[in-house]
């Protein structure tokens, strides 16, 4: 038996109204998603900012504004083009920079959103509820969720540092809490730098401790240390599409530091040219060490030591080095703890031609 369809009748135009009218609506009213992983194209566009056009920003913000009352932080956003008006380099990374000058003191708060921390220049210290934990370049801190946190510089040099927030995902939630601790910074209660003499290395675990921490008990990972399990890792293995990479762990779990941020350092050895591959992740790169470019979906993006990239989900992207002497490392953080924890993640690896796109544009062609 076939019967006429409604579906474009003048009753259903009626019905629709009708639900309209009661605030409710029929789900065939609108189209389905549906796409497919391999259909999945990039929701905005990748954006990168070059250090050269960054520092002198820096500097200027150093003129114009102290930490403190003026401004809880001297924090340059870097804003992807793409999401305006929004701040985020992604659609759920914020990505900054904050400087602070010897003798200063950016006075302690806490808030609901995450903070992670690289140290590019100068050495400061943070206070990480009542840990004083000490930042020298390439170090890595953490400070999570509702922990208490300021930032003072006690040497002679300007201090600046990455910071890496997940200020649009707490956003979206409507879970944004900020409280100022009274003055200056919360005060010293434990041994500087206590959460790495506990957990830093990385393999032996205090026997009464907590196993499985939601967040990492360990608050610092040193660049020292960091850099020598790259090399080590070097010697044995590379992924085919981040060469040499190694994530900072939460030293409970093995798996990511913080419950929305995951980071990674990862070295691109010379001459590598890795495959592509896409995901529904989104990441913040900063180039530490090397030259080299990055090709996203067909763009070849040129990036020199210093400066940052952002990757917007679902964009196949591959890495080379184009030095055939020098190693590219690579810092980046990304949200893929909340894709994994809500059973979200895809990821898709780039089949044709060998797993390499063409290039078709270089960046400043494509974005000017
Ligand atoms: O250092 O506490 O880039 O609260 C943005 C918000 C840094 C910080 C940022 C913050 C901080
Ligand atoms: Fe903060």
């Amino acid at each position: 038996m076939t019967t006429e369809s409604k579906l474009n009748s003048p009753e259903m135009e009626e019905f629709y109204n009708d639900l309209a009218g009661m605030n409710m609506d029929a789900l065939w009213h609108h189209n389905f998603p549906s796409q497919t992983a391999a259909e999945k194209s990039a929701p905005y566009q990748p954006c990168r900012w070059l250090w050269k056009d960054i520092e002198p920003m820096i500097w200027r913000a150093g003129d114009l504004v102290q930490p403190g009352p003026e401004s809880h932080r001297r924090v340059i956003q870097l804003k992807n083009p793409g999401l305006a008006p929004m701040p985020g380099a992604t659609h759920t990374l914020v990505l900054a920079l904050q400087l602070v000058y010897p003798g200063e003191v950016a006075p302690s708060h806490r808030h609901t959103p995450t903070a992670i921390r690289f140290m590019l220049k100068g050495k400061t210290v943070t206070m990480v509820d009542g840990e004083p934990i000490t930042m020298n370049p390439g170090d890595l801190v953490l400070t999570p969720n509702w922990t208490w946190h300021g930032h003072t510089n006690e040497t002679n040099e300007p201090a600046i540092w990455i910071d890496n927030l997940d200020v649009p995902i707490v956003g979206a939630l409507k879970a944004g809490i900020h409280e100022d601790f009274p003055e200056g910074l919360d005060p010293s209660t434990k041994m500087p730098d206590e959460s790495f003499r506990r957990f830093g290395s990385g393999h032996l675990r205090p026997i009464k401790s907590k196993k499985a921490e939601l967040i990492s008990p360990l608050h610092s990972y040193p660049w020292e240390q960091t850099h020598q399990a790259l090399h080590e890792l070097a010697s044995v293995e590379a992924d085919a599409f981040d060469d040499v990479a190694l994530e900072y762990t939460n030293p409970t779990t093995g798996g990511h530091v913080l419950p929305t941020l995951a980071c990674q350092i990862q070295m691109i050895r010379p001459g590598v040219h890795t495959k592509a591959h896409k995901h529904s992740s989104s990441a913040v790169f900063h180039v530490y060490k090397g030259s080299g470019h990055v090709i996203v979906d067909g763009v070849k993006i040129a990036w020199k030591e210093g400066d940052f990239f952002s990757l917007p989900p679902w964009c196949n992207h591959e890495f080379v080095n184009d030095s055939n002497s020098e190693e590219l490392v690579l810092y980046s953080s990304t949200d893929q703890p909340v894709f994994e924890a809500l059973g979200l993640w895809h990821e898709l690896a780039y089949e044709k031609n060998g797993g390499h796109q063409e290039v078709v544009a270089t960046y400043e062609e494509r974005y000017g």
